[in-house]
């Protein structure tokens, strides 16, 4: 069900026609419960890709830690966002499955691409102003180069595509940037150029509670998001408590027009279908939200219900998952460890 999830659906990145097993790289940060923007936004997509790419995905620890994280779980979280990847479908001995901080070579390239990056580039990142809030000089200087690192996370691999939500669009411009300008810098033609895959009819699932904001794993309120390990009944509930507007649903898309909270509803019933707005619209149009909430919190615990009993029986033998986990950066470290090897040669450093 789920590797037939994206067919039909084209990437809205620059086009450019699929070579058989390029190199894909995508992460996904252990800041709390991955969620049904997660889920929609990469993961699902993550798992189709993975018949006709060469995948790796990473969960981003080092991104992770660029806001507090409590030492006493981020080790605990890494595991439960490994085992969740793993338990939609992803494959860890055909693909590579590991945590970012076990392969040095990213920090490594993360450093030169410091040096390479223009402070007015990073000034414009969107999700900074939006992590950082009104409280700018008080967040950490990790936060601000994040998307350096990001650029790093990528390029260590010499990947070419990079499955994320609608939200970090931004952030692969600027790993763009940043490899041009190494290789301008550099005279060679070394990293390659990056095509976003930006897949999908919920690319961008929006919190439960304003239809304004992105669903977020660290949004101060769980009422706000899915998590993938909800049980049904909470799910149902969150569902029923979703914001809405007092209007019955429209029977066509642009009916939805200035009513988030209804867009966003109709938009993840869609994506759960494999269909489109217009298509959820004309069975539901009409109909006061009741009978679509039920609707829609009866396919969530579908959907849903197998990846969070499968991550359970995953996270009860850690021994295995951090064994996957070990042996993914083993095998990560011996694509990058050259390339980046290679990137401090042509920036000049010793090597004795
Ligand atoms: N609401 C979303 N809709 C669609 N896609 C989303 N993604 C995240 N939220 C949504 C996509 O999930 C991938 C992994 O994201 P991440 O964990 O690395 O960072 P994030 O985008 O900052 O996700 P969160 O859940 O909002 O984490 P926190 O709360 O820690 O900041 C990315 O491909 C992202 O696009």
């Amino acid at each position: 069900m789920i590797a037939s999830a994206i067919n039909g659906l084209t990437a809205t990145g620059t086009a450019r026609k699929t070579t058989a097993m390029q190199r894909i790289f995508s992460g996904i940060q252990p800041s709390g419960i991955p969620t049904l923007g997660n889920y929609l936004g990469a993961i699902r997509n993550w798992v189709a890709l993975q018949h006709d790419h060469d995948c790796i995905y990473c969960v981003v620890d080092l991104h992770a830690i660029t806001v507090w994280q409590d030492p006493k779980l981020l080790a605990q979280q890494t595991r439960e966002l490994a085992a969740s990847i793993i338990a939609c479908g992803i494959d860890p001995t055909a693909h590579i499955v590991f945590h970012q901080s076990a392969v040095a070579a990213h920090v490594r390239l993360a450093w030169i691409f410091n040096c390479v990056a223009r402070l007015g580039w990073l000034n414009r990142m969107t999700q900074f102003k939006d992590k950082a809030g009104p409280d700018r000089e008080n967040v950490s200087a990790g936060l601000y180069v994040y998307p350096n690192l990001m650029a790093a996370d990528i390029l260590a691999y010499h990947a070419t595509r990079v499955p994320v939500g609608d939200d970090q669009r931004q952030h692969l411009e600027l790993a763009n940037d940043i490899a041009q300008k190494f290789n301008h810098d550099y005279g060679i033609d070394f990293f390659p150029a990056i095509e976003p895959l930006i897949l999908g009819p919920a690319a961008r699932v929006m919190s439960l509670r304003d239809g304004m904001k992105k669903m977020s794993k660290s949004d101060a309120s769980d009422q706000s998001r899915i998590n993938l390990s909800d049980a049904p009944d909470a799910i149902a509930l969150k569902i029923r408590r979703a914001k809405t507007d007092p209007a019955p649903l429209p029977g066509e898309p642009a009916g939805l027009e200035g009513r988030p909270e209804a867009r966003n509803l109709v938009g993840i019933y869609a994506a759960l279908r494999d269909t489109d707005p217009g298509d959820v619209l004309r069975e539901h149009g009409g109909k006061g939200f009741g009978a679509f909430k039920e609707a829609l919190a009866a396919l969530l615990i579908e959907t849903l219900r197998p990846i969070a009993a499968e991550t359970r029986r995953l996270l009860n033998d850690p021994e295995t998952l951090d064994a996957i986990l070990r042996d993914g950066a083993a095998r990560a470290a011996a694509i990058a460890e050259p390339i980046v090897a290679e990137a401090e040669r042509l920036v000049g450093f010793l090597r004795v």
